[in-house]
């Protein structure tokens, strides 16, 4: 192969080389070639985006083959395949990814320090991809990345939205949102494959109709169609030949959509028209556990299930002419409802345009499908009204009729004299405004319904669907989340990730199990030693970040105490505002308190008001403690534009890990994971994954405190009024009046009275109940982060400990139990000379 080490610069360098080589000289020419050549500019003006698009281009260019090998090889030896299907993918930034799965991140760092570039700032040009809202669409982009390390045959089917997560930038002390321009400037990791658009009918009605053979067969006649039209993204497994496709949506016009007008003459309004139908896929709706209902929503939904059942049909009958293997070779997981309407999608396709009977298709479809719920909140239940569906989708409703018909045939064999059990069940909700839930669709159309925690999983079986859970106990499971340690360690922390590697090796990175080697370490001072080395400065970093956002100094030795997730109040950062202002007045009285810098970042849904006011505390606190020159100790950083690049910063510097939901309300967390695999400890309920992990850790690195799951089932049951433990506590009575007296908002002293009045009375979120066992167990915090040595122990403990967070034994869970496919590694075709 053309050149070496020795050979920096060789004289014949094959074409290809350019594209796929990974020596220096190659990586070198490749980036400084898509400078000139696909940015068109000189080395000397181009910008720092122009050099991170080039670099991305170089990477993309090393994943084309091993992306093409490797679904040939899936089509070759036609092996099964899981599809997540997800209206959430919240990838963040992809270029590090991709240097590092194909091991190439440290050359390159090389290559660009000789050319007087600093890869760091290349890779802050990124812009993230933020086509999620929280933990549901972020724990769809672990699952995918962990897939492709795992080399097994998966894709992911989703929606190309224009504008993504919007952007929240702070004025005043209060949220405002900013349309999320992330395409503005182009996306070089996504291809368009315009070739392999689907047309999505919508509306209109059906009929039945007599065939050849004198059977029936319904015919739809949507009023209007849309476009699908994919792009693909390339997911790289890490240090393997894997690289498996997310294939995302954009809506474009049908031409059928504009003809008719075209030809009455009315050029420029037909053209006009064309917008319309592209509002499908323009924006992301920023509900994070809450269902608004809006028609577009639905629109959406039916839109990229469509497009994506096409696309899994389409390529099934490649390899196959009947049906009768479909669910051998394809598992569909529905990430959450929001797909759900693909189950009767699937039936739809089946029976009405492949001619199968009903029941063979309904045997290869709940074949297919297994169904992941995310949460128990009411509010965040799908329903939708029967109308609506019947306008916009009247195929899919008959076709939900008939499931529901023999599902409450079963339930009536089943139960004979329970007639409140059918009821219960039934996908229809009867009532003024009758609704489908969609849950119901989901469940009964798939083999395997799972929740995303041990305690999750059980409130599921034992309350959500207990019903369903009796008629077929078999199809239920556990799937606790996990993350990939590929992005919230070794990339985001590379201190961190050095440190472990000198000791136990590398391979913890791909099997995180494998951190357990470390457990003898925790009891060498110096191992101790080098990681409160790396926690500062893994702080300064951040501390530069506050300076530079926010403006202020902060004090290194502080504990930073870290709460960052969607603000929501059942996450309750409403519990640890309370306790700042119970600190500052603690501080105020003269008593002494440890330095303390509370970091939040937390986005509110636009529209959920509650939430947006308690940014607006948290700011209104901030703003008076921070200035308080006699309270030097406390620090209050709101860092705005919460998101996954974000949170790589802010995770490597965390001491304390805010996990306070009410108990029962937080279905898993996955920040959790992510802080604990850093170092920080644990200040959490018995909520999620929470259980799991201080099971993992050890009860005595994990601070535990407040209501189990059935005592606030209880307590809200019992209706008690959060002014109880208001009259029983001076200390959370003295913070209350604080923020009831305006000290906090002077220029508009009852600004915060709906959250005190919310507090006072129903506190549905037991704010006040779980007051008293927060700050006492803040105290213990406090008392043992003053011990470094003993400090230090647990947080190695807590990384030592945190092997089965990885999403790597998720997904082999999911491979293994639902979905059943294999590992299929990837031949490269062309032996590639190494990485030097
Ligand atoms: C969520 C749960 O609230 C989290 O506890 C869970 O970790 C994630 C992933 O399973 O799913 N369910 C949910 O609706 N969201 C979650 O984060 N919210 C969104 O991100 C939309």
């Amino acid at each position: 192969p053309a050149g070496s080490a020795q050979d920096p610069v060789p004289s014949r360098v094959r074409v290809e080389d350019d594209r796929t080589g990974m020596h220096p000289a190659a990586l070198r020419r490749a980036f400084t070639d898509h400078v000139q050549f696909s940015r068109a500019r000189d080395f000397e003006t181009a910008t720092a985006f122009d050099r991170f698009v080039a670099l991305s281009l170089a990477v993309r260019d090393r994943l084309v083959q091993r992306w093409s090998q490797t679904q040939r090889t899936y089509y070759e030896k036609d092996v099964k395949r899981a599809y997540y299907l997800s209206a959430e993918f919240l990838l963040g930034r992809a270029l590090q990814s991709n240097l590092q799965a194909l091991g190439v991140e440290d050359t390159y760092r090389a290559v660009l320090r000789e050319l007087g570039i600093d890869l760091d700032e290349v890779m802050e040009q990124e812009h993230d991809a933020g086509l999620g809202n929280g933990g549901l669409g972020r724990l769809a982009a672990c699952i995918l990345e962990s897939m492709a390390t795992l080399e097994l045959p998966g894709q992911g089917y989703g929606i190309r939205y224009e504008f993504g997560i919007f952007e929240q930038v702070i004025r005043d002390g209060a949220q405002v949102e900013r349309a999320d321009e992330w395409l503005k400037f182009g996306n070089p990791w996504e291809i368009e494959r315009p070739e392999y658009a689907v047309t999505v009918g919508f509306g209109g009605r059906t009929e039945m109709v007599q065939d050849a053979r004198g059977g029936f067969r319904v015919l739809w006649h949507p009023a209007d169609h849309v476009l699908g039209v994919p792009y693909d993204t390339p997911i790289a497994g890490h240090g393997t030949g894997t690289v498996n496709t997310l294939r995302l949506w954009a809506a474009r016009s049908h031409e059928d959509f504009d003809f008719g007008l075209f030809n009455a003459g009315d050029y420029v309004s037909a053209v006009q028209q064309k917008n319309a139908s592209e509002v499908i896929s323009k924006v992301l709706y920023p509900n994070d556990n809450f269902d608004k209902g809006k028609e577009l929503r639905l629109r959406q939904e039916y839109f990229f299930v469509a497009c994506s059942i096409h696309d899994i049909v389409w390529r099934y009958t490649k390899t196959h002419d009947d049906f009768s293997r479909f669910g051998d070779k394809v598992g569909i997981q529905l990430n959450d409802t929001h797909p759900a309407i693909a189950i009767a999608e699937l039936m739809r396709v089946l029976v009405d345009e492949h001619s199968l009977s009903w029941d063979e298709a309904w045997i290869q479809t709940v074949r297919a499908f297994g169904y992941t719920n995310h949460t128990l909140l009411p509010e965040a239940l799908e329903r939708w009204p029967v109308a609506l569906f019947e306008r916009l989708l009247p195929r899919h409703l008959e076709i939900i009729q008939e499931i529901n018909r023999r599902l409450l045939r079963a339930v009536t064999v089943a139960f004979p004299y329970d007639q409140g059990r059918a009821r219960r069940m039934s996908i229809f909700e009867e009532g003024p405004e009758r609704m489908v839930r969609m849950a119901h669709l989901a469940v009964v159309g798939s083999h395997s319904i799972n929740g995303v925690a041990k305690l999750h999983s059980e409130l599921v079986q034992s309350s959500l669907f207990r019903d369903f859970h009796d008629l077929w106990p078999e199809r239920f499971s556990n799937k606790t989340n996990g993350v990939t340690p590929r992005r919230w360690l070794f990339a985001c922390n590379p201190r961190l990730s050095r440190l472990i590697t000198s000791r136990i090796g590398p391979r913890f990175v791909t099997e995180l199990e494998r951190l357990a080697d470390l457990e003898p370490a925790v009891d060498d001072p110096s191992f101790l030693a080098e990681l409160r080395a790396i926690k500062r400065e893994n702080k300064e970093a951040l501390a530069r970040i506050v300076k530079r956002d926010l403006g202020f100094d902060v004090d290194v030795g502080a504990i930073f105490d870290v709460q960052i997730k969607r603000l929501h109040e059942y996450k309750r950062q409403l519990l640890n505002a309370l306790h700042i202002v119970a600190l500052y007045l603690r501080a105020k009285r003269g008593e002494r308190v440890h330095p303390r810098l509370f970091i939040f970042g937390a986005k509110a849904a636009p529209g959920y008001r509650q939430a947006k006011l308690i940014i607006r505390l948290i700011h209104a606190i901030a703003s008076v403690v921070n200035d308080d020159s006699r309270v030097p100790e406390l620090k209050i950083a709101f860092l705005p534009n919460y998101r996954v690049s974000l949170a790589e910063k802010i995770i490597p510097a965390a001491d304390l890990s805010e996990q306070i939901s009410t108990a029962g309300m937080e279905a898993s967390g996955t920040g959790n994971m992510k802080l604990a695999m850093n170092g920080a400890l644990t200040i959490g309920t018995y909520d999620g994954a929470n259980i799991e992990i201080r099971e993992a850790v050890g009860a005595e690195n994990f601070f535990l405190f407040g209501l189990t799951a059935e005592e606030v089932e209880a307590r809200l049951a019992a209706g008690v009024p959060g002014r109880a433990a208001y009259e029983a506590d001076p200390e959370l009575r003295e913070a209350i009046d604080f923020i009831r007296s305006g000290f906090f908002s002077p220029e508009d002293p009852t600004a915060f009275h709906p959250i005190v009045d919310e507090l006072l009375g129903r506190d549905r979120y037991l704010v006040m109940s779980d007051f008293r066992a927060y700050a006492d167990a803040q105290q213990l915090v406090e008392r043992a982060f003053v011990d470094e040595v003993g400090w230090s122990r647990k947080a190695a403990l807590n990384i030592a400990r945190v092997g089965s967070f990885s999403s790597d034994r998720t997904v082999r869970e999911y491979a293994n139990e639902i979905w059943r496919i294999e590992r299929c590694p990837i031949q490269l075709v062309t032996p590639e000379p190494g990485a030097e």
